[in-house]
C-alpha cells in the first residue's frame, strides 16, 4: 500500500506550492456543459420552494424561472458532466484541495452559457471548490490546432509513425495561435498573486515559452504524456527548433520514462546546440535551465480496486457470464481508444494465428474488444477502424458459427463501473501497443483483479512494461510469438497467475497516481532549491481535505 493517498496529497499540496496558487493548463476541461433535453426534467435543486420560515427561497425561484426560459427558447436544458479520462479524474481532487485555477478549452456546446463575464465558472458545479477558466477556439482553430498539428503531426511523429505525419503550415499557424491564446489567458489568471503553472501534454508545447516571455520569473512545469521520439526521427519536423524552444520555457519537464527524457535531451543538444547534461537531466539554453525527469504515471489504485469489489459489480459479472456470447471457458479482453498506436490490428492477427495453430481452442475461447471512438475526423483513424472491423468479420466467419463467435467487438465508451466488470470477467487482458507513453488500461486491469486470476499480456513498447515485469511481455510485430504467448497465458497454472498478479498489484498500489503527483511536486521544489521538502510535523493532526477528494 502506498504511503501516498488522495488525502495526504491534499494535505501536502499547499506545502508543495509554498503559498503560490496552482494554475493547471490542459487542452481538455474537467467539467463540460452541454445542452440536453433530459436536463430540464431533472430536479432543479434539493432546496425546498419555501424555507422553514415560510418565506420563498429566491435562488430556487430563479432556477425554475431559468429552466422555463430555456424550455421556451430551445426545449433543452444544460447538463454538466465530468470529462472522461484518467488524468482529469486524478487532478480534479488536487485542484479541489488547493482551490486553484484550471485553464482549458471550453469544448461543450453550453460552456459559454455557464461562464461569467471573465469566462470563469466555479467547479465542481454541484460543490464549487476551484475556478475553471475557459478558452474559446474557433472551428478553423480546432481543425488546425487539434486535429491538424497536434494529432496529425505531433502524435504520429512521437509514436514513430512517420508515414502518417502531415506537416501543414496552416496547421502550424493555428497551433502557434492557440498556444499564444492559452499563454495569454494563463498570464491574465496569474496577475493577482504568485502562481505555479502546470501545463499538460503535447497540444501545448509552445505555451511555456510564450508564458515565460510574459512572466519571466514564473514557476512553470509541464508533463508530456506521450513518448518523445529519437533525434533521427524528430529531425524531420519542419518546426523542430520552435517546439524544443517552446518546451525549454519550463523549469521542469516530465516524461513517463528515462528513455523519452534521453531522446529529448539528445534533440535539444543536436537541434539547438544547447548545453546538455545527459546524466543530471538538465538543459541550459539561452541562460536558462530546464530539468528533464521521468515520472511514470499511474492510476488511483484504491479507487479502481474499491469499484471492482462492489457488490453490484459482482452481480453484473454473474449476469454477464450467463449471456450466450460470453459463455466460453476462456475470455480475453482488449480495451483501447481506437488508435493505430494501440496495435489492435496486430492483436487480431495474433488471435487468428492462435486459433489456426491451436485448433483445440476453437469454440472454447472468445476475445472481447471494447474500443472507444477517438479522433474520428482524421482519415487515419477512420481507416484503422475499417481495418479492425474487417478483421473481426473475417476471424468470426473463419472460426465462428451463427451462435458462437470468437471475437466480440464493442465500439463505444463505457463508464468505469461497467468497464471494471469486463476487467474482472477476463482470464487475460492484452495490451499490444506499437508504441505507447505508458498505458493506463494495463494498470486498471491489474487493480480490478479481485480474484487475482487474470493474466496481463503487455507490449514491450508500452511504457507500462518497464514496471510490470510480472506481465507476459510481447513484441506485437511478432505475430507467431504473440500467438504462443496467448497459449501460455491461457494454460498458466492458477498458482502462477495468483503469484504474478499479487506482485503486479503490490507494485501498482505502491506506485499510484498520488505518488506520481508527490514526486513531481517534490522535484519542482528541489529545483527551486528554496527549502528542502519534508513532511510538515503537524501533518497527521491537521484537518484533512479528504472530503474534497472523492473521485467522481
Ligand atoms: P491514451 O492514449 O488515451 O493516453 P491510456 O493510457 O491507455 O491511453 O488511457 C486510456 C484511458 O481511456 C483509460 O483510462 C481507459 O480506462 C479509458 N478507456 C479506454 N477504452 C475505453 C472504453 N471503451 N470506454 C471507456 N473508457 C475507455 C495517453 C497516452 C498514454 C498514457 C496516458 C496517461 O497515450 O500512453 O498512459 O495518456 O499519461
Amino acid at each position: 500500500m502506498s504511503q501516498w493517498t488522495a488525502t495526504r496529497i491534499a494535505d501536502h499540496i499547499h506545502f508543495f506550492l509554498r503559498g503560490t496558487r496552482l494554475i493547471l493548463v490542459s487542452n481538455r476541461e474537467p467539467y463540460i456543459h452541454r445542452w440536453d433535453r433530459q436536463a430540464l426534467l431533472e430536479p432543479v435543486s434539493k432546496e425546498p420552494a419555501a424555507s422553514d420560515t415560510g418565506r420563498w427561497n429566491f435562488d430556487w425561484v430563479l432556477q425554475v424561472a431559468s429552466r422555463v426560459s430555456q424550455l421556451l427558447r430551445s426545449g433543452e436544458g444544460i447538463r454538466w458532466t465530468h470529462a472522461a479520462g484518467g488524468l482529469t479524474s486524478a487532478l480534479d481532487p488536487v485542484m479541489q484541495a488547493c482551490h486553484g485555477t484550471w485553464v482549458a478549452w471550453g469544448s461543450g456546446n453550453a460552456d459559454r452559457e455557464t461562464v461569467d463575464a471573465k469566462d470563469r465558472v466555479q467547479v465542481p458545479p454541484n460543490n464549487p471548490q476551484y475556478t475553471l477558466r475557459r478558452v474559446w477556439l474557433s472551428e478553423p482553430q480546432v481543425r488546425g490546432f487539434y486535429y491538424g498539428f497536434a494529432n496529425s503531426a505531433l502524435w504520429p511523429l512521437c509514436h514513430l509513425h512517420l508515414e502518417r505525419t502531415l506537416f501543414k503550415p496552416l496547421h502550424w499557424r493555428h497551433y502557434q495561435e492557440v498556444n499564444e491564446h492559452f499563454a495569454e489567458t494563463v498570464a491574465q489568471e496569474c496577475q493577482d498573486q504568485p502562481a505555479t503553472v502546470w501545463v499538460q501534454d503535447y497540444q501545448l508545447a509552445l505555451c511555456p515559452q510564450y508564458l515565460r516571455r510574459r512572466l519571466p520569473d514564473l514557476s512553470i512545469m509541464h508533463f508530456w504524456h506521450i513518448p518523445w521520439p529519437p533525434w533521427e526521427l524528430y529531425r524531420v519536423c519542419p518546426w523542430r527548433r520552435e517546439l524544443l524552444e517552446g518546451l525549454l520555457g519550463n523549469d521542469l519537464l516530465g516524461f513517463h520514462l528515462e528513455q523519452y527524457c534521453q531522446n529529448f535531451l539528445h534533440c535539444a543538444e543536436r537541434v539547438l546546440g544547447a548545453s546538455v547534461d545527459l546524466k543530471a537531466g538538465v538543459v541550459e539554453y539561452e541562460g536558462r535551465e530546464t530539468w528533464v525527469r521521468p515520472f511514470p504515471i499511474s492510476i488511483d489504485y484504491d479507487w479502481w480496486a474499491g469499484l471492482a469489489h462492489q457488490r453490484r459489480v459482482t452481480r453484473r459479472l454473474t449476469q454477464l457470464r450467463t449471456k450466450a456470447e460470453l459463455a466460453f471457458p476462456i475470455i480475453g479482453l482488449g480495451v483501447d481508444r481506437l488508435d493505430y498506436t494501440k496495435g489492435i490490428v496486430s492483436r487480431f492477427q495474433a488471435i487468428e494465428r492462435f486459433l489456426e495453430k491451436y485448433p483445440d481452442y476453437q469454440g472454447r475461447f472468445c476475445f472481447m474488444q471494447i474500443a472507444v471512438p477517438s479522433r474520428t475526423q482524421i482519415d487515419d483513424y477512420r481507416q484503422v477502424k475499417e481495418q479492425v472491423e474487417m478483421l473481426v468479420e473475417h476471424i468470426n466467419s473463419r472460426f465462428g458459427t451463427d451462435t458462437c463467435k470468437p471475437i466480440h467487438y464493442r465500439y463505444e465508451h463505457l463508464e468505469p463501473p461497467e468497464l471494471v466488470v469486463y476487467y474482472r470477467i477476463a482470464d487475460f487482458a492484452m495490451v499490444s501497443s506499437l508504441h505507447d507513453g505508458m498505458n493506463l488500461v494495463a494498470k486498471e486491469f491489474v487493480a480490478s483483479q479481485v480474484e487475482r486470476k487474470g493474466v496481463l499480456i503487455c507490449s514491450e513498447f508500452a511504457g507500462a512494461s518497464e514496471e510490470l515485469d510480472n506481465a507476459l511481455l510481447i513484441n506485437p510485430y511478432d505475430v507467431e510469438s504473440v500467438a504462443d504467448t496467448l497459449k501460455q497465458a491461457i494454460e498458466m497454472s492458477p498458482e502462477e497467475r495468483t503469484q504474478r498478479m499479487t506482485r503486479l498489484q503490490e507494485h501498482i498500489s505502491e506506485h499510484n497516481i498520488f505518488k506520481w503527483l508527490a514526486e513531481i511536486f517534490t522535484e519542482l521544489e528541489r529545483i527551486q532549491g528554496e527549502r528542502p521538502v519534508a513532511a510538515p510535523a503537524s501533518l497527521e493532526s491537521r484537518p484533512s481535505s479528504a472530503a474534497a477528494l472523492q473521485r467522481p
